[in-house]
């Protein structure tokens, strides 16, 4: 009995040890990364309580089994044969039912948090997103505005209709928590109410290709006031993009080729666009060509065909069999004001 009291009394101040070992490293109530959304705190609340309980069943064990090494272990000249033990039926009762009560209050409280992670607000508003290999697209239908970056408003629930175009994505900022694979040939939703203001990243959490590591895109998370400004003025961009140039920047934006293409020369997956027209240039097979229009059609149109200088081969850039002449001359007229 006075074993029992003793192992009892260390497995909880175990218990208590390990949590807080957890919590000081990130893992319980003071989760890093902060949370940043509203659909954050009821997963937050369901994970403290699994680390608590781990924390028990991880000292439940390693006591005992720790506690029977050093008290109980063969004396020196002790050649006794061990006590026989013939099973215990209240024990296994016991063992059966108290996990078939734990899994199934942990599964309650699974799926309520995933219905409040799924809550549907009405005033939700929709943005879409374009998924490919390397880049991120956000659509806002309502403006008809394109963009690279996400830009939200606080504590306003967005919902996110995702499309890839080539493989399957996941769609993963570690703030709000929620992850969500993007999907070709089928639209999936994602659901979320930012409730922390700033600067935040979306990356690819699923291993898409070679430049998978560098699929991610800004995210910003400001006021009202904040919002409706960059709304304005992504509005006026577009309604300024009538001229050749203007639609090829667009084009950019839209195509993703911004995502791995700057325009102020500094370096992403490809190389800056900016002084890119007219430049000589040693490309890898050797030859020295002048950046004209033929060399960026083709370029575009068939990437493999000649690999610019200081990248290798096969491109990480995909073909785009789907551009019109008309658009590949606008995104020529604007790479040529690039300089
Ligand atoms: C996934 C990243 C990625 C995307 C998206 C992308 N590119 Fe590229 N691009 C590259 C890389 C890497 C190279 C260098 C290797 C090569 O020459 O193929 C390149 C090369 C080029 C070149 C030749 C540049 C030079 O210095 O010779 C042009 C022009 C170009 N891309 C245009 C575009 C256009 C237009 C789009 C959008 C319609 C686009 N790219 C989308 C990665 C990308
Ligand atoms: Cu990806």
């Amino acid at each position: 009995m006075q074993h029992f009291v003793i192992v009892g009394i260390l497995v909880i101040l175990m218990s208590i040890l390990t949590y807080l070992g957890l919590d000081a490293i990130g893992l319980a109530k003071q989760m890093h990364p902060v949370a940043g959304s509203a659909q954050a705190a009821s997963i937050d609340q369901l994970w403290n309580l699994e680390i608590i309980v781990i924390s028990f069943l991880f000292s439940l064990i390693v006591v005992p089994m720790i506690y029977s090494l050093l008290v109980f272990r063969r004396r020196k000249d002790d050649t006794t044969d061990a006590e026989h033990i013939e099973g215990n039926t209240t024990l296994e009762i016991g063992w059966t039912v108290a996990p078939l009560i734990i899994v199934v209050i942990f599964a309650y409280l699974g799926a309520y948090s995933l219905g409040e992670v799924r809550r549907v607000d009405p005033q939700a508003f929709v943005v879409n997103v374009k998924a490919q290999q390397f880049t991120w697209v956000f659509e806002y239908p309502e403006y008809g505005i394109v963009s690279t970056e996400l830009y939200l408003p606080l504590n306003k629930q967005v919902v996110l209709k995702m499309e890839s175009s080539d493989v399957i994505h996941s769609f993963w900022v570690p703030e709000w928590r929620v992850k969500q694979d993007v999907v070709p040939g089928r639209v999936t939703e994602y659901r979320i109410t930012p409730t922390l203001e700033g600067n935040f990243k979306v990356r690819c959490a699923e291993l898409c290709g070679v430049s998978h590591y560098a699929m991610e895109s800004s995210i910003v998370v400001t006021d009202d006031a904040g919002y409706n400004a960059w709304i304005a003025e992504q509005i006026a961009i577009a309604a300024a993009a009538q001229t050749p140039e203007g639609k090829g920047k667009l084009a950019a934006v839209q195509y993703g080729c911004v995502g791995c293409h700057s325009a102020d020369g500094s370096p992403l997956t490809g190389p800056t666009w900016f002084g890119l027209f007219g430049k000589e240039q040693t490309v890898l097979d050797g030859s020295t060509i002048t950046v004209d229009e033929a060399y960026i059609t083709e370029s575009i149109r068939d990437p493999n065909a000649k690999i610019a200088p200081g990248f290798t081969s096969p491109s990480v850039m995909p073909p785009y069999p789907n551009l019109t002449d008309e658009e590949i001359a606008n995104l020529i007229a604007y790479i040529q004001t690039l300089k």
